[in-house]
């Protein structure tokens, strides 16, 4: 039954709140903008009584406030609408590609007459405090205007970039002229004609406007701290191909909008720059500039321009070339080009003419880098070097953003008396970036840890809004009247959201997106990096399994808690494993031997290519019984090298000495050092000890023609992954045992070090992880009879320890072989042998050999090519490539999914 709601105060009551009654509602909305509307719609279409109270003096939200010259969005209308309602897309059609403020503020007014929602909405109205009220189990909520409210659910559609920042510049107060701020522009304009204007500021604000007020002003001096990536709008009519793609069937477009890593349906890249031609590379740059679509040149160039810091590069280098082709003075040029952080990482502009604009001669662009600002003065900027007299500052210095809007604008304050700004003193803490342990019945849309600024807004707006909503209606059936986070669940989320940011390059640069663009703000990665699709799916689990991460409680209903961390996989591990269960595979041990290794040979044809190495050579070496094939890596950098002799996984039955190849390229690049893999002998055909004894002949062969390969003379390395651990560990014992060769150490990942299958890992992770208990037992009977199991040439675990070279062992967290891996390690340590141990959390058996494809196991693989050349004397790397160099404030220590054991 929806609550009593009260009209809103009369003018004779506005501003006192002794003399207001409390408006009493189910749900308070604040904020009257994309969000806030729908979140209206919803409510009442779910019969719950709401109230929207927002400061504006009408709809609108950031476009309310947004109205200097040039503001436009920067997401394709189209694709920056409500889809909630074809009948709603029927009746209203947008003038331009991109459309412009007023238009988008029209819209918007049209959707709130369009369902009658103004009525509901407070307007000038601001919330000055909101408190839980424990023996009411509300939010009670205090206003600047009218009556208090208060209200069982209390939603934030507050938007994200809706708290400006401060100047933070001295002396604004001294200056005689006009000063104006791009994100609360007067709504009758400026007329800058004929005056000098200083622009500070070059984010997205300011990039619109400086084109559009160069034309107006006598003079325009632009105070550049820090130059951004723009590209060409090349605003028009809407693009006749994504029109005919939405009216084609725009219930396939929308549903593919939703499911897409950006809210907006573009097919995803497979090709990796490295595998494109410069003029590959170039025609697909030229294709995205022409097109003027930020979601299309972030996303479509290559797979891996958001992830790689060399993929990244080269898209950088490609838009300085634009700018140094635009841009006349090469001084100039060269101020406005970025170098500072990778392409993407900063939210990119779209742009109207932007660097065209310094060939203007009214127009004077000041490098701040290179003669800081010293003060606002009386007349106008003074920096180290020089003062310009002004009649107009305007000020587009961004917002406090994400946050700003949820904590600057009243005290929130929840279970406890515990305020919201206390609970994020070291950074945003929340659930799904929707709820905060210890606020219960709190929402925020597209709040901090959900996808919200790296999406399309209107998209994530409708998701979070659903799914609320969705909850609400669904607990008010259930008679549960509360619904708040668990403490385990928010923690999970955190472990989540830093394990995300790992997967992009956000991490590496300064900004809004991390807090660094407001002075003391804690800083790291605010938006959920883990794309806009794989979100959706993650709160729809939350739902699924029964409200995973949170309490809920109601009169007469016992309470519901079903504590827990909705995500523990690694997120590229979770696509990895949702694909392959998507596939439907049957069982690998089911396609007999032959079966399976075509099956691998047809998989592995999927995956992306290793990177380059200086050399690939191939040729054949000595094994137990006869010649095997070996495939070697040669880096690029002039030798001798070292040598790893390396042995490929696939359970003694499966792969070859290509099957590991781009692990192979990895480590080779990574270490600096030859790697070579060996094709050893498989069963059936060849049972134990043929792989254990092809293991120990082959390192003993390679370090004998150790000159011949190119190689340094001495010890050689080992290495393996899976049951090539397995022949690595081995090989180490043989040649201990057998007088050589000299081994300096060995590298063993997911290793095979025991028969037994008793141990916890092969109970909890038996299926579901691609390695299965199942195919385990297949590949154990292939090889090896139960009553040779024990030798320790086929567990290793079981062999004489003490004298092994020092080995590095890594072990994943959803493997049934984690145990053994770690029972090895610290039986190693246990006779004396030095070890380091490396699990990584969130895992599974394949991470650290899927390079490219699970991207967070890089962290690991370099890890491991440190270990392998410090065991041969190498010198610590110096430069680290995609590992998680310059991290901004991780919310969680950075090697969190690779912790030393
Ligand atoms: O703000 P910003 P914005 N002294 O933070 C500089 C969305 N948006 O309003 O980079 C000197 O990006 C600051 O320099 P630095 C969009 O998501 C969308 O432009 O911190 N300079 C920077 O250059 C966008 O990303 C649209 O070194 C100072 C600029 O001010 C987001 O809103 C349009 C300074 C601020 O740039 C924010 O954009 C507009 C100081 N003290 C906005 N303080 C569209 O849809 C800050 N700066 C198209």
């Amino acid at each position: 039954m929806p609550e009593a709601m009260v009209a809103p105060a009369s003018d004779a009551t506005r501003g006192n709140p002794a003399q207001n009654p409390t408006q009493e509602v189910d749900v308070a909305v604040i904020g009257a903008g994309f969000a806030g509307l729908y979140a209206l719609h919803r409510l009442r279409q779910a019969g719950l009584t709401a109230v929207g109270l927002d400061e504006a003096g009408d709809v609108g939200g950031t476009w309310y406030w947004n109205r200097y010259p040039g503001a436009r969005c920067d997401i394709q209308t189209i694709d920056y609408s409500y889809t909630f309602d074809p009948a709603l897309e029927g009746a209203w059609t947008w003038s331009e590609k991109y459309a412009t403020q007023p238009e988008i503020l029209r819209y918007l007014g049209f959707v709130a007459d369009r369902y009658d929602l103004r009525r509901d909405i407070r307007f000038h109205t601001k919330v000055t405090a909101a408190t839980w009220d424990e023996g009411a189990q509300r939010w009670q909520l205090t206003t600047d205007n009218g009556a208090s409210v208060s209200c069982r659910y209390y939603i934030m559609a507050t938007g994200c970039l809706s708290a400006p920042k401060p100047p933070e510049i001295d002396g604004v107060k001294d200056f005689k002229g006009a000063v104006y701020f791009t994100s609360r522009w007067p709504h009758d304009g400026v007329n800058l004609a004929g005056k000098r204007v200083a622009v500070i500021g070059t984010g997205s604000s300011g990039i619109q406007a400086i084109p559009m007020i160069a034309e107006q002003a006598a003079q325009l001096t632009v105070f550049q701290r820090t130059p951004n990536f723009a590209l060409p709008a090349h605003n028009g009519p809407v693009p006749a191909d994504r029109l005919f793609l939405l009216e084609g069937d725009r219930a396939t477009y929308r549903e593919q909008a939703r499911w897409s890593p950006a809210g907006v349906p573009w097919p995803k890249q497979t090709a990796v720059s490295w595998q494109l031609s410069d003029a590959e590379r170039r025609e697909r740059f030229e294709t995205a500039w022409a097109k003027g679509d930020l979601v299309y040149i972030l996303t479509q160039l290559w797979a891996d321009q958001a992830v790689d810091v060399d993929g990244n590069a080269r898209v950088a280098e490609l838009v300085r070339e634009k700018i140094r082709g635009i841009v006349r003075d090469p001084e100039t040029a060269a101020a406005l080009s970025p170098h500072d952080h990778p392409f993407g990482a900063k939210r990119p502009c779209l742009d109207t003419n932007y660097y065209a604009t310094y060939n203007r001669p009214n127009v004077t662009l000041v490098n701040l880098r290179q003669e800081p600002i010293k003060a606002i003065t009386a007349s106008g900027i003074t920096t180290d070097k020089r003062s310009f007299d002004l009649d107009v500052i305007v000020f587009a210095t961004g917002f406090d953003a994400m946050t700003g809007a949820i904590l600057a604008v009243h005290p929130i304050m929840g279970r406890g008396g515990k305020t919201l700004s206390e609970a994020w003193a070291n950074g945003p803490q929340t659930y799904l970036g929707l709820t905060v342990a210890g606020f219960p019945n709190l929402f925020m849309v597209t709040g901090p840890g959900s996808p919200s600024v790296l999406s399309n807004m209107a998209v994530s707006i409708e998701q979070h809004i659903d799914w609320v909503v969705d909850r609400l209606v669904a607990m008010r059936e259930a008679g549960f009247t509360t619904m708040e986070a668990t403490e385990t669940a928010q923690e999970g989320w955190a472990r989540h959201m830093a394990d995300c940011s790992m997967l992009t390059l956000h991490r590496l640069a300064n900004t809004w997106y991390t807090g660094a663009n407001v002075p003391g703000k804690a800083q790291g990665v605010m938006p959920y990096t883990g794309g806009v699709g794989p979100y959706r799916g993650i709160c729809n689990e939350v739902v699924g399994r029964g409200m995973l991460g949170f309490k809920l409680a109601g009169p007469g209903v016992a309470e519901q808690c079903n504590d827990g961390e909705i995500v523990c996989l690694q997120p590229d591990v979770r696509l990895v494993l949702n694909m392959l269960a998507e596939m439907n595979l049957p069982p690998i041990e089911t396609l007999g031997a032959e079966g399976a290794r075509a099956f691998l040979n047809e998989f592995n044809k999927s995956r992306p290519a290793g990177r380059l190495v200086g050399e690939v050579g191939e040729g054949m070496l000595q094994g137990a019984d006869g010649p095997l094939p070996y495939r070697l890596y040669r880096p690029a950098t002039p030798g001798p090298h070292p040598i790893i002799v390396y042995f490929h996984g696939g359970g003694w039955v499966l792969g070859d000495e290509q099957s590991d190849d781009p692990f192979c390229r990895d480590m080779c690049r990574r270490s600096d050092m030859i790697v070579v893999s060996v094709g050893y002998r498989h069963a059936p055909e060849h049972r134990f000890p043929a792989a254990a004894e092809d293991g120990h002949a082959a390192t003993r062969w390679i370090a004998e023609h150790a000159a011949e390969l190119g190689g340094r003379a001495g010890p050689v390395l080992v290495a393996g992954w899976s049951a090539g651990g397995n022949v690595a560990a081995v090989t180490c014992q043989l040649a201990k045992a057998r007088g050589g060769p000299e081994i300096a150490g060995q590298l063993l990942v997911c290793p095979v070090t025991d028969c037994a299958f008793d141990r916890a890992s092969y109970a909890e992770n038996a299926t579901g992880y691609f390695l299965t208990r199942g195919l385990m037992f297949w590949f154990w009977d292939i090889y090896c009879s139960p009553a040779d199991r024990t030798d320790p040439r086929a567990s290793p675990l079981r062999g004489e320890l003490s004298g092994l070279p020092p080995a590095f062992v890594v072990t994943a967290e959803f493997d049934p072989l984690r145990d053994e891996g770690i029972a090895y390690a610290e039986a190693l340590a246990n006779a004396g042998v030095p070890v380091e141990q490396l699990k990584g959390r969130g895992h599974f058996h394949s991470s650290f050999t899927m390079v490219d494809v699970v991207i967070t196991g890089a962290i690991g693989r370099a890890r491991m090519a440190e270990a392998l050349r410090g065991f041969a004397g190498l010198p610590k790397q110096t430069t680290q490539r995609d590992d998680g160099a310059r991290p901004v404030r991780p919310a969680v220590p950075l090697d969190v999914n690779a912790a030393a054991g």
